[in-house]
């Protein structure tokens, strides 16, 4: 099996640990099965497993490797290979893992550049945009914006794409249509040896279509669309791909659910900084633009500088936040307890010198 150089990997640069032992290596992780990794490394591809040490000393769940991190691992010779260590991640992206725990989960690291895919017909949702726009600031991504099938509607592509460039402040903003494959030389720009990106959005506006295009080849399946507009699950779990012509590796989502909430305020203001020069404005420093006299807030709604729907978004966004930041707390501090009973039962059973 053909293997992966470190530039590919994009592991040339990175200040890595010295491997201990006979035969670890470091691997890139490209997918997250049920029970094992697929990790790509210099001698192929192979799978693995976290090792039993890992698995004991990990505090949380969002520790366990995510598709894009870097890890040091023994690759298997008959069986699954044994992940060791998941080095520093640059970013992460996190989202709520399912049931009662709010535990967090790694969906994706070490992200170089989100695209954030809405197509521009039924999909098209400014809230939503938003919404990932907010979290991939905070997640420490650089977030690009891709409307996609723009052959579809010529007619508000204009428009919408103004409104998506305001919306999107420092992000880069591409419409882009897979049956004119010129208009994705544009994305090219965000791609190259080494980096990740990684495609996400509402299932059916086009992801994998792109990834294929990029491959060169129809290696992902893409569901034919339905006559209401909306898309067929197809993609079923997070994978990363090699792209050819030294474009670096990218990684598909199935879904926009996919994005969880997260703990970091900066996000939000950074969606929103037209609001937030103009709440510099108000009279009074700690104004809750509600009734407070010489609000700036309450008079660009007034005179329709801002925007009714914006206004809210960003409150309902803002609040989230503040929820998230306030539940992280609240569950470190429990699990700093439970690390903390858990030491003092092992200590319990030591002997005693
Ligand atoms: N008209 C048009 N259809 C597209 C475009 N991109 C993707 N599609 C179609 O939209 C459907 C869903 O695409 P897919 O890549 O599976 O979406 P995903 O769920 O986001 O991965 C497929 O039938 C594609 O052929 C486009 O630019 N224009
Ligand atoms: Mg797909
Ligand atoms: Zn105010």
């Amino acid at each position: 099996m053909e293997g992966f150089t470190l530039e590919q990997l994009g592991l040339a640069s990175l200040a890595l640990p010295p491997l201990n032992g006979s035969g670890e290596a470091f691997g890139r992780i490209a997918e997250q099965g049920k029970d094992s990794y697929r990790v790509f490394w210099e001698n192929g591809e192979g799978q693995a497993i976290v090792s039993g040490k890992f698995r004991h000393e990990a505090t949380s769940s969002s520790q366990f490797p995510a598709v894009g991190d870097v890890v040091r691992f023994l690759p298997g010779t008959q069986g699954p290979g044994s992940i060791r260590e998941v080095l520093p991640r640059r970013s992460v992206l996190l989202r709520r893992a399912a049931g009662r725990s709010h535990q967090e989960q790694a969906i994706a690291a070490n992200l170089d550049v989100l695209f954030l895919c809405m197509s521009l017909n039924q999909d098209y949702n400014p809230r939503r945009l938003e919404r990932a726009l907010s979290i991939t600031w905070a997640s420490g991504i650089q977030p690009v914006v891709i409307l996609t099938k723009a052959d579809l509607c010529p007619t508000w592509l204009p428009k919408r794409m103004e409104e998506t460039q305001h919306l999107a402040g420092e992000a880069d903003v591409y419409a882009i249509s897979c049956l004119e494959p010129e208009t994705l030389e544009s994305l090219r720009r965000h791609l190259g040896k080494g980096r990740l990106v990684a495609f996400i959005g509402s299932s059916g506006v086009g992801k994998s279509t792109i990834i294929n295009q990029l491959l060169g080849e129809d290696r992902l399946d893409t569901a034919e669309i339905r006559k209401d507009g909306k898309g067929r699950h197809t993609t079923t779990a997070r994978q990363l791909f090699m792209l050819p012509d030294d474009a670096g590796m990218a990684i598909d989502t199935p879904g926009i659910r996919e994005l969880g909430m997260w703990d970091a305020p900066g996000g939000v203001g950074r969606t929103f900084e037209d609001i937030e020069e103009l709440a510099l404005q108000c009279r009074f420093s700690d104004c809750r633009h509600q009734n407070e006299p010489g609000c700036a807030i309450k008079r660009a709604l007034k005179n329709g500088q801002l925007e009714e729907e914006r206004w809210l978004s960003y409150c309902k966004l803002q609040e989230e936040s503040d929820f998230a930041a306030y539940s992280n707390h609240h569950r470190a501090a429990q699990e700093r307890k439970f690390s903390l009973n858990a030491k003092k039962a092992r200590d319990s059973k030591r002997p005693s010198p």
